[in-house]
């Protein structure tokens, strides 16, 4: 199995609106006009260096650039790791023409853009990856990474699927640089996030990810000295309607447990969007409840949702041109919608406007908004729903691209905040925050329940991303090999309660087990009056479990998935600190891939 360079191809709007496909046979020298583009390639067995230039007189809008290899001696089936693109994206093995892009059953663009680079669907047949992937096959030839070496001024899909110039006859794999529309004016050149081949005999797929990932974790000065994290969080048990008394009973019940981080979750806000006033529920401001939880000597945590504001929030309603703009066909179609969740409110039905992260004001707004809470007492937050920035519209600064949308969002709150804050992503297109989180979600949410059933789907093909804790344990597993790499992972809280519960004993135990040997933050969301002498057994064990394979991470023997290519989604994780396989039965990862 080998993968060899094939042609360029670039997807362009000019100034009249008129989409251009182009493609571009590889010659000599590397230089390959694709219309008014012109792509300059340096070819080798290790990958491709490369750029963009706009040739033309006329601005641009580019969406893709792309070089196209062609996979041969490949023997079927060809499997594929479909890393997914945000923290709440499934990401499992899949196998080429068996499975499915989830965007083929969906066509719901809104959940396209949450869950995808490119919100279009995707080509039929065609199985996709976000910034990394692995490919194997029957044969006996060693699995191939092909991945990008950063994501911070671009996103990189990985995309697999029969050519159309061959009749289905050939198999390519497409690394797409995608630039989300972004506009090049006429003369002006761009560097392209360079594409990595690795393949040596002896090295599996999780091998090569991890050399892949420390590689791309010390270029992009990736955070990873936090101490090791066990906190509380209040939303699996109290979700939206949390009051500042369920936060202070259990903060009195708190010194019996071993956390060092106590963080408020969604529902202390007076609006989306108004995040430093809190809601009838919360009689306290800011400051005092983050004062009850210092108290405590406990380092007090916050959720933000930042780059979202509700309609009718002030914020919104003070400064419209702070929101982006929905376009149809290049024309204005009003605020950006980016998100929906009506218990929200906002007097949209749920709708949730997306801030402009490219507007000098906004950048402003975020690193004010970052300093002031860190000073009301937070110095660990929770940003949240940051994917909406990427969303496809039209941002004050045309040239920025999805992916420099997002981290200039990031870099302003990190701005704030300051270096001693500790930013928690969540939500988050994972590419374009290396260097500005300390942590990462890296899957779905838990729910107390193990597995959802195909008629609890909300979008079709999108299961995998609902709340369940099956959803969350395949994802710990199959990205393990991100933590102390380019951030500490974030695996989603452990299930400890017995009552108010759908969980089996041996499901939670085989998450909470899941959660400590991957290494990653262990926190705990009951309501601690539910939780009896077992449920602190088990999170010592799980504490345990966690030191022992964080430690081995911090020297890079970090905890290994051996099946991540399982089509079925990976049963077994291994660490330093101890083992889990699952016994309880995994059978959704392929929903949603
Ligand atoms: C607060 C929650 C918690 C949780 C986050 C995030 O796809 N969805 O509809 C979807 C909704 C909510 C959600 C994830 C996905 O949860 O992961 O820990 O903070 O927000 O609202």
């Amino acid at each position: 199995m080998q993968l060899i360079a094939l042609r360029v191809e670039a997807e362009t709007t000019d100034e009249s609106g008129t989409r251009l496909w182009n493609q571009g046979v590889l010659g000599s020298p590397l230089a390959v006009a694709l219309g008014p583009l012109e792509v300059t390639l340096a070819l080798s067995e290790s990958g491709a260096q490369w750029s963009v230039a706009n040739h033309s007189d006329r601005s641009l809008r580019v969406r893709s650039v792309a070089l196209v290899y062609r996979l041969v001696e490949a023997a079927a089936p060809v499997r594929i790791f479909c890393n997914g693109y945000q923290s709440w994206s499934p990401s499992a093995g899949a196998v080429l023409g068996v499975d499915t892009d989830p965007s083929e059953r969906a066509n719901l663009p809104f959940l396209q853009a949450v869950h995808h680079a490119d919100q279009r669907q995707a080509r039929p047949g065609e199985l996709r990856a976000e910034w990394v992937t692995v490919l194997d096959d029957a044969g006996s030839a060693p699995a191939v990474l092909l991945g990008f070496d950063g994501g911070d001024r671009h996103d990189g899909t990985l995309r697999l699927g029969v050519d159309e110039l061959s009749d289905g006859r050939e198999i390519v794999v497409r690394a797409e640089a995608f630039l989300g529309d972004a506009e090049m004016s006429p003369g002006t050149h761009r560097p392209l996030h360079s594409v990595v081949i690795e393949q040596h005999e002896g090295k599996d797929a999780s091998d090569l990810l991890e050399a892949w990932a420390a590689k791309v974790g010390s270029d992009g000065g990736a955070r990873v000295g936090s101490q090791f994290q066990v906190g509380w969080c209040s939303w699996y048990q109290y979700f939206h309607a949390v009051t500042e008394g369920d936060i202070r009973s259990n903060l009195a019940r708190a010194d019996e447990w071993p956390f060092d981080v106590f963080q408020i979750d969604d529902g202390y806000q007076a609006a989306i969007g108004d995040w430093q006033e809190t809601n009838t529920r919360f009689p306290s401001d800011l400051a005092g409840l983050a004062d009850a939880i210092r108290g405590s000597g406990r380092t007090p945590g916050l959720w933000l949702a930042p780059f979202l504001a509700a309609p009718d929030s002030e914020v919104a309603r003070n400064h419209p041109d702070w929101i982006a703009r929905h376009q149809v066909d290049g024309v204005d179609a009003g605020p950006l919608r980016t998100w929906w969740n009506p218990p929200w409110g906002g007097g949209e039905d749920g709708f949730m406007y997306g801030l402009d992260t490219t507007h000098p004001e906004v950048q402003d707004h975020l690193e004010h908004l970052a300093a002031a809470v860190v000073d009301a007492g937070f110095p660990y937050l929770k940003l949240d729903f940051t994917f909406s920035p990427s969303v496809d519209g039209a941002y004050a600064d045309p040239s920025r691209t999805p992916a420099e949308r997002v981290r200039a969002g990031f870099a302003a709150i990190r701005r704030g905040a300051g270096e001693d804050a500790f930013l928690l992503g969540c939500g988050v297109p994972l590419a374009n925050v290396v260097g500005l989180v300390d942590a990462n979600r890296i899957g779905p949410d838990v729910a107390p329940l193990w597995d959802l059933d195909p008629s609890d789907e909300v979008v079709p093909g999108y299961l995998g991303t609902q709340p369940a804790t099956s959803h969350a344990f395949t994802n710990t597993l199959s990205r393990s090999f991100m933590h102390r790499r380019l951030w500490l992972n974030d695996p989603d809280c452990v299930m400890l309660r017995a009552e108010d519960t759908a969980l089996s004993t041996e499901q939670a135990r085989t998450w909470a087990r899941a959660v400590g040997v991957s290494g990653g933050m262990v926190l705990v969301s009951d309501d601690l009056d539910l939780l009896d002498g077992e449920a602190k057994a088990l999170l010592d064990e799980v504490i345990a479990t966690g030191r022992g394979s964080d430690d081995s991470a911090r020297s890079g023997r970090g905890a290994r998935c051996p099946d991540l290519m399982e089509r079925a989604g990976p049963q077994t994780l291994e660490s330093a600190g101890g083992s889990v396989t699952t016994t309880t039965g995994i059978d959704h990862a392929l929903k949603s891939l």
